[in-house]
């Protein structure tokens, strides 16, 4: 337990849950530092070979908490580009850059920053009552924590500019339809189903999903050539991995591969 973030193991994948339900689990400062601290931890621990992000009970997160920040604007304390630096991007850039999947488990709303955290993830699965809504225009802000980044990579920019401008609210099935979603399950399979698939990332290969990983995010800023030498460099290296000799065994064999993402 980090603050109100809850940490456990399970098996290879390390979860993070946020655990503020009476406030739709928005990110206050304890909450930012408890994030913080538990990607910090997962990031750092070899043996935590995916990390999964969701909530307590019927949000996955609301963004930033509203009273905190209308605390600070009374009292004076306010600078939100501070706040990004401080928090928002070393956690966005954690989980779009950790070597390893990470993967939102959307329990229930998505708003605002906290939907920003989701998009971050590599992989977004959902319970069939989540929604999405970035909700800063609501209060004249601009979609933030990289959400700018990430949304029109994940949309394309007419849904991007859509749910930015109009402040939409998308329901999981429409979601998954435009590429914000990969999974949607009946509310009550979610826990399980997504366990399972995130069992599934954790006995993976971890170093070829990381490299995957990354040449993939790269791949959107750079040429052909560029993509090519990147993985011409990281199949060589993945190539001479344990792993890669396990799995080439074990198709040989006819039996199923035991990774241990070295
Ligand atoms: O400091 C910085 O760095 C600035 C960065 C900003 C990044 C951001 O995230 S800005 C966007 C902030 N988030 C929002 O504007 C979303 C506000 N919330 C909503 O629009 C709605 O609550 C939801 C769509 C998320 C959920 O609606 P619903 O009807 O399912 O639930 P609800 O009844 O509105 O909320 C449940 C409780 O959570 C409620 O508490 P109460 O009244 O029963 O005691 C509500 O006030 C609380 N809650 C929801 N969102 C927040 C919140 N409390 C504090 N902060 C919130 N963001």
């Amino acid at each position: 337990m980090i603050g109100p973030v809850t940490t456990r193991r399970e098996g290879g994948a390390a979860w993070v849950t946020i655990n503020r339900p009476e406030a739709a689990n928005a990110l206050d400062q304890p909450t930012k530092d408890g994030i913080l601290a538990a990607l910090e931890q997962a990031a750092a621990d070899p043996s935590a070979r995916v990390v999964a992000l969701t909530g307590t009970g019927r949000a996955f997160c609301a963004g930033q908490d509203l009273r905190e920040l209308q605390g600070s604007r009374a009292s004076g304390e306010i600078d939100l580009g501070d706040a990004l630096k401080t928090f928002y991007e070393p956690a966005v850039r954690l989980l779009a850059e950790m070597p390893k999947p990470t993967v939102a488990v959307v329990n229930g709303v998505a708003a605002g920053a906290g939907a920003s955290l989701a998009l971050a993830c590599d992989l977004r699965v959902a319970a069939a009552s989540a929604r999405f809504k970035l909700a800063f225009s609501g209060i004249a802000l601009i979609p933030d924590a990289g959400s700018t980044w990430h949304l029109p990579r994940l949309v394309g920019l007419s849904n991007a500019l859509r749910l930015a401008l109009l402040d939409d609210t998308v329901g999981a099935e429409e979601a998954r339809r435009i590429g914000l979603v990969s999974r949607v399950w009946p509310d009550e399979e979610l826990a399980d189903r997504a366990g399972e698939l995130i069992a599934r990332l954790a006995a993976g290969p971890t170093g070829a999903h990381a490299a995957a990983k990354r040449l993939l995010r790269a791949s959107l800023e750079a040429d052909l050539p560029t993509a090519l030498a990147a993985e011409a460099k990281a199949q060589a290296a993945a190539a001479s991995s344990a792993d890669h000799a396990e799995g080439v065994s074990a198709f040989v064999a006819k039996r199923a591969p035991a990774f241990t993402g070295s």
